[in-house]
C-alpha cells in the first residue's frame, strides 16, 4: 500500500489526502487523455532537494503540449507548487507525482468544456524494483505486447492512457515469474520496459535505444551526460533482443526505478549474472549526484 502524506495541491490548493477526490465522470478516468510527471526528492547533506525539477516540469509541459491540454499556470508555478507539496508534507525524501487531467464536464470523445485540472501528490516511496533488485539485479522477460507505435498513440507525451500498454506487459512478466517486462517495437527492436529506459555495455561502450518509440527519460539524459563525463563511449542505435541477451552488462533507468541492473533476460543470464563495473559506476556516481555529494552537478538540484 502506498504510505500516505498529510496533503494534495489541487489546482492551487492544498487538500488532506483523504480528501482529494474527483467527480467519477472526470473525463481522463474514462478515455485516458492525461499527462503525469515523476520526480524525486532525495535527502542531501544541506536538506531535501528535488532532482532535475527542471527538466521533469518541462516534459509535464511538453505533453501537455502534445495533448493539446492547456494548462493555467506557468511552469514555474508548478515548479513552486512541487516544492510547496513537499514542505508541507515535510519529507525528507519523497516521489512527487504532479498530474494534469480533464475534468467533469461533458462526456464523449470530444472534450469540449472540460476544465485542465492539476494535482501534486507526493509521498515516501523506496526502491522500486527492490532493495535486491538495485543492488544485485533483476530478471526481464521480453513482453508479448509491443510498445506504442508513435503514430497510435504518442511517445513523447507521458501519457496517462499510455500506461495500459505498460500494465499489461508488466502484469505478463510478473505472471511468468520476472521481475518486469521488457517491451519491443513495433519493427521488433528492444524499446523499453514498463516504466524504465534501457541501457546495455558490450565491450566498454554503452547503447540505448534511440528516441522513437521510447520516453524521452530524464534519468536517460543524466546516465548519457555522466557516461561522457566519465569518458564511457555512449550510442543511440537500435539492438534486437539477442543483442541484449549477449550484453556484458544491462540495467534500466527511470526516476521510480534509478538505476537497477539486469541479471537475466528470458532465462539467459546477462554477463556474470551480477551488476558489472560500468553498470556499478555509473549507479554509484548517479546516487552521489542525487544526494548532492557532487560539486559538479549541483545545478541539477533545486533545494527545498
Ligand atoms: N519509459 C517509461 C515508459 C516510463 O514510464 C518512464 C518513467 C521512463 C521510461 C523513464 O523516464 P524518467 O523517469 O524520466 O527517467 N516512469 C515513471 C513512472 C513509474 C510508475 O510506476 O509510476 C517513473 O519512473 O517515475
Amino acid at each position: 500500500m502506498i504510505k500516505e502524506s498529510k496533503k494534495i495541491w489541487m489546482d492551487g490548493k492544498f487538500v488532506n489526502w483523504a480528501d482529494a477526490n474527483v467527480h467519477i465522470l472526470t473525463h481522463t478516468l474514462h478515455y485516458g487523455l492525461g499527462a503525469f510527471e515523476g520526480i524525486r526528492c532525495y535527502k542531501t547533506s544541506k536538506g531535501s532537494a528535488v532532482f532535475k525539477l527542471k527538466e521533469h516540469i518541462e516534459r509535464l509541459f511538453n505533453s501537455c503540449h502534445i495533448l493539446q491540454m492547456k494548462l493555467e499556470y506557468t511552469p514555474e508555478e508548478i515548479s513552486k507548487a512541487v516544492i510547496e507539496s513537499v514542505r508541507v508534507n515535510k519529507l525528507e525524501e519523497c516521489y512527487i507525482r504532479p498530474i494534469v487531467y480533464l475534468g467533469y464536464g461533458t462526456m464523449g470523445i470530444y472534450p469540449k468544456q472540460n476544465p485542465v485540472r492539476v494535482a501534486i501528490a507526493v509521498w515516501p516511496w523506496g526502491a522500486y524494483l527492490g532493495e535486491d533488485g538495485i543492488k544485485n539485479g533483476i530478471r526481464l522477460k521480453i513482453s508479448s505486447f509491443a510498445r506504442h507505435h508513435v503514430n497510435v498513440t504518442m511517445t513523447k507525451s507521458k501519457t496517462c492512457g499510455d500506461y495500459v500498454n505498460s500494465l499489461l506487459a508488466k502484469r505478463e512478466a510478473i505472471s511468468c515469474g520476472y521481475d518486469e517486462a521488457l517491451l519491443l517495437d513495433t519493427m521488433g527492436y528492444v524499446a523499453e520496459g514498463s516504466g524504465q529506459n534501457i541501457f546495455i555495455v558490450r565491450k566498454g561502450v554503452l547503447k540505448t535505444v534511440p528516441l522513437t518509440s521510447v520516453l524521452e527519460g530524464i534519468t536517460r539524459n543524466t546516465v548519457i551526460e555522466i557516461a561522457q563525463n566519465e569518458n564511457i563511449q555512449v550510442k543511440e542505435a537500435n539492438f534486437t533482443r539477442d543483442e541484449l541477451y549477449i550484453a556484458d552488462e544491462a540495467f534500466l533507468t527511470g526516476t521510480a526505478s534509478e538505476i537497477t541492473p539486469i541479471k537475466e533476460v528470458d532465462g539467459r543470464i546477462i554477463g556474470k549474472g551480477k551488476p558489472g563495473p560500468v553498470t556499478k559506476k555509473l549507479q554509484s556516481l548517479f546516487f552521489k549526484i542525487v544526494g548532492g555529494e557532487e560539486k559538479a552537478y549541483q545545478s541539477w538540484l533545486t533545494y527545498v
